[in-house]
């Protein structure tokens, strides 16, 4: 009986070392201690032991079991560990590693240029309204005083969709709504996008834009034209900026004017930038036409008012000293990422 208890604790042994996995260990337990096991099976045959001496076979079986029991659980115990080890070693963050950087993009220098143009006439109590970039002749040119032969109407100038519609070229167009609804007094800037039939070169494209100014109310003068864009350019260009009016003709203002700010780069004195001449031209304004203000319900004895219309790429190029407007149209994040 002792040889064959002997046996079955070596046999338990070398199964126990020549398992790989725990669930091997399992079967060896059930194979060696279950209740159909080897240990078991001694036990049972107990009632061929000589009765007195079934105390100390019972020891006997119950010291094997203990043992292998002993020895199944160290195992497990070891082989959990293995297990665990491994996987942290696969696990292993390195954290010096470079971060993944996030893609973001960014805003467009016309964006940047619309945001602090609009940042400065809100301030002023201006509303941005915009309109549709398909327009009605009848609001783009008529409305405006310009007649049916105006040069501006040509089809070198103008893409038409048909005789009565056009892709607007300018931003205009929204004011004349805006004066038609009636709703005074009007302080409106309106942004947008505006179509011309112009060849592509470094400071010219078919489609740019536009933030065009209105104001109408009783007693408006060109004193408030010309201190309101003043206002404009020093916040624009800086506090140092001076203004210069030129006298200018467009149809829908009389007087009209051009508007010159000091050159921001040398302030003045003239450089490569203003080309020499200290003075950089931004904007065409002037007082609306009476004809204008009638055409739009408006009755000009008693209101009166001012418009302006400034390029919004040229604001850009300028204000970033990008030398080809081409550049804004390509949208390369590499260039769009340094302003
Ligand atoms: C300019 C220059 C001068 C202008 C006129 C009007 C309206 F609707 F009141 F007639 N809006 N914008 C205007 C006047 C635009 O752009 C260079």
């Amino acid at each position: 009986m002792k040889e064959k208890l002997m046996s079955i604790r070596e046999e338990a042994i070398k199964a126990i070392q020549a398992a790989e996995a725990p669930e091997k260990l399992n079967e060896v337990r059930v194979k060696f201690l279950g209740k159909k096991g080897e240990l078991t099976a001694v036990l049972k045959s107990m009632k061929n032991v000589a009765p007195e001496d079934r105390p100390k076979v019972g020891q006997m079986v119950n010291e094997t079991r203990a043992a292998i029991e002993q020895i199944l659980e160290e195992s497990k115990k070891k082989m959990e560990r293995a297990i665990r080890e491994e996987k942290m070693k696969m696990e292993v963050i390195d954290v010096t590693l470079p971060a993944k950087k996030n893609m973001v993009g960014h805003r467009h220098p016309n964006t940047i240029a619309l945001e602090e143009v609009q940042r400065i006439f809100v301030g002023m109590g201006y509303e941005v309204m915009e309109g549709p970039e398909i327009e009605y002749d009848l609001y783009n040119f008529e409305k405006l005083n310009i007649p049916a032969d105006h040069p501006a109407k040509d089809e070198q100038d103008t893409f038409y969709i048909n005789k009565d519609i056009v892709l607007r070229t300018q931003t205009s167009p929204v004011q004349a709504r805006v004066m038609e609804q009636g709703k005074l007094p009007i302080r409106m800037i309106s942004p947008g996008r505006v179509f011309r039939s112009d060849e592509v070169d470094a400071t010219h494209s078919p489609s740019f834009h536009q933030v065009e100014g209105l104001v109408i109310d009783k007693n408006i003068s060109f004193a408030d034209l010309k201190g309101t864009l003043e206002v404009f350019a020093k916040e624009l260009f800086g506090e140092d900026t001076k203004t210069k009016f030129r006298p200018h003709h467009f149809p829908f203002t009389e007087p009209s004017a051009e508007v010159d700010v000091s050159c921001f780069k040398c302030g003045g004195k003239g450089c490569r930038f203003c080309k020499g001449s200290g003075w950089i031209e931004i904007l065409g304004c002037g007082m609306v036409h009476p004809h204008v203000l009638e055409m739009c319900g408006i009755d000009p004895e008693e209101y009166t008012g001012f418009a302006f219309g400034v390029g919004l790429e040229r604001i850009a190029l300028l204000k970033y000293e990008i030398d080809d407007m081409r550049l804004l149209y390509e949208n390369d994040v590499r260039f769009l990422k340094q302003f």
